[in-house]
């Protein structure tokens, strides 16, 4: 099999030659695979990709669109908090107010004007499976995924919005991007689980780009000699995918108004929260971002910030130790960057189709310098550098917040919205933190509903966290309410008076 000239006239161009190094070692089928590879890349978005990135690498300031004076200031030194009267908050809004977001959020739902757009492209490389973390199992009574636990909210929500408006056939088009690691499993399971009750054709599945790992010069890196390394384009490579994908026009013929787009691993998540709609359609936002508050540090959130004219979000693996621990000027202790990313937001489907179509190929790259599995200079392939060898490139989702015109953030309890599961072990974001936050969620649903539980239930749920390490799993100390009976802790008046005894699971017959 020969190569042809224009392939390597295009590697020539992208000074990417290095690719065919191993050309005469290789069989048959692997000069297939390595040209497939090859013509499956857009040469030129890489070259421009690397070239954009350059600085970063070098430590300069990563803004370039910062103007003179700022130039040679770090993002850190331009970073002030967001101004009082852009932030809303469940705190600080009384009953009526959130009633009446819940009904408008539940109003846009029961018009159908309202879908989720789940990220589920990540590797999930701290939690250790290979398999897409929305398949997980945290040990709960019931055994859900996050995937069901997140469907049959959609379904709790469905039935909710039909209820409130008298509507028959409310539906909440599912959106979900995986990615080359994920596609095929995640399709698996839903086809196996029969999409949790939801129809297929409201689970429209749709993959993100990939982008090879390069080295320090822009060389891409070789996973093998015929093969090259690819990794997922970020959670920002969302854009482009939903054009490319066509999920943007399916949104356009859906006519979707509003998205709600979330992260995979949140157990509490509020999928289609009409509250945060409802609050998004009162004050008119185009983009919006729910937050919680940043408690210590060096937590791995981003914090969402004002940068002269515009907002973004400066992520945990960009911000300083120093601005991290800024506390507030008033004494409070608080931190003063303490608005943190929950990787939840909400944008109408103008604001979208405006990002997709005419703001994507200006979204930054950023890097993440990593150990990378490779083909090394002598054409070894060394499975476990011990050095950093190389970079990814990433686009982050909450980069277009510079974008949108009326910007708004919503903070939240973190207690009832916000436990991620990041980790495979420790004692944070873990499954058995995000277990013992759901329960515990459950328990005040029921104490609030007017149900009498065994003294110092909830003590004894922190306490048993060993439920999913003990072998016949005998541990009572569990308390779960399928979301198919409650969203958000409604419809439990019929436990008001009752005496419940643990193990407690309520389930739909
Ligand atoms: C994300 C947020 C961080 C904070 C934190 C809270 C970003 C860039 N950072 O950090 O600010 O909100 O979550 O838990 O959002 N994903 C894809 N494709 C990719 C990469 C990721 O779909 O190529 C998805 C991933 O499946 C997950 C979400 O994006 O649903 C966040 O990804 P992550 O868990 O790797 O992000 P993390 O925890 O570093």
């Amino acid at each position: 099999m020969n190569i042809d000239p224009d392939i390597v006239l295009r590697l020539n161009a992208a000074h990417q030659e290095h690719l065919l190094t191993y050309w005469n070692e290789l069989d048959h089928e692997q000069r297939a695979i390595l040209i497939r590879d090859i013509t499956n890349i857009d040469l030129d978005h890489v070259t421009q990709a690397f070239h954009d990135i350059k600085d970063q690498l070098d430590d300069k300031p990563t803004h370039d669109d910062l103007n003179g004076d700022d130039k040679s200031k770090t993002i850190d030194e331009l970073m002030e908090p967001i101004p009082e009267h852009l932030t809303g908050s469940v705190d600080q809004t009384t009953k009526d107010q959130l009633e009446h977001y819940r009904r408008e959020g539940l109003k846009a739902i029961a018009e159908g004007s309202v879908c989720v757009l789940l990220l589920a492209g990540g590797q999930g490389t701290r939690l250790g499976v290979d398999y897409p973390k929305g398949m997980y199992d945290v040990g709960l009574p019931s055994k859900k995924s996050l995937y069901q636990i997140q469907a049959e909210r959609i379904r709790r929500l469905e039935h909710l919005a039909n209820e409130e408006f008298g509507t028959k056939k409310a539906t909440i088009p599912w959106f979900i991007m995986t990615s080359e690691h994920t596609r095929i499993s995640t399709e698996e399971y839903f086809i196996k689980h029969n999409y949790f009750g939801l129809k297929s054709q409201n689970v429209i599945l749709f993959e993100q780009h990939t982008l090879p790992a390069l080295d320090f010069q822009g060389k891409i890196l070789m996973d093998e000699k015929y093969k090259l390394t690819k990794a997922a384009d970020g959670n920002g490579g969302l854009y482009r995918a939903l054009k490319t994908r066509g999920a943007l026009s399916e949104m356009e013929h859906r006519q979707i108004k509003y998205v709600h787009v979330y992260c995979v691993d949140n157990i509490l998540v509020r999928v289609a929260d009409p509250v945060f709609i409802g609050y998004c359609l009162e004050k008119k936002a185009d983009c919006a971002a729910k937050v919680v508050k940043k408690t210590f540090p060096n937590e791995s959130v981003g914090v969402i910030c004002k940068v002269r004219d515009h907002f973004q979000v400066v992520e945990y693996s960009e911000i300083t130790e120093k601005t991290s621990q800024r506390t507030k000027p008033d004494h409070s202790g608080d931190l003063l960057f303490n608005t943190g990313n929950i990787c939840n937001h909400f944008f109408t489907f103008d604001f979208l189709r405006d990002v997709c179509e005419n703001h994507e190929s200006r979204l930054i790259y950023h890097i993440a310098k990593k150990k990378i599995p490779s083909i090394d200079k002598d054409g070894h392939r060394v499975d476990k550098p011990i050095e950093i060898n190389g970079i990814k490139l990433e686009k982050f989702v909450f980069d277009v917040f510079s974008c949108a015109k009326r910007f708004f953030v919503w903070e939240v309890r973190r207690d009832d919205e916000f436990s991620p599961l990041k980790n495979g072990s420790g004692t944070k974001d873990t499954a058995v933190t995000c277990r013992r936050d759901l329960m515990l969620q459950h328990v005040r649903w029921l104490q609030a509903a007017g149900a009498v539980l065994p003294p110092n239930t909830a003590k004894q749920i922190i306490l048993a966290d060993k439920f999913h390490d003990n072998e016949n799993n005998s541990n009572c100390n569990v308390v779960e309410i399928s979301p198919l009976i409650s969203y958000a802790g409604e419809n439990l008046e019929f436990t008001k008076g009752q005496t419940l005894k643990l193990p407690l699971k309520i389930e739909m017959k």
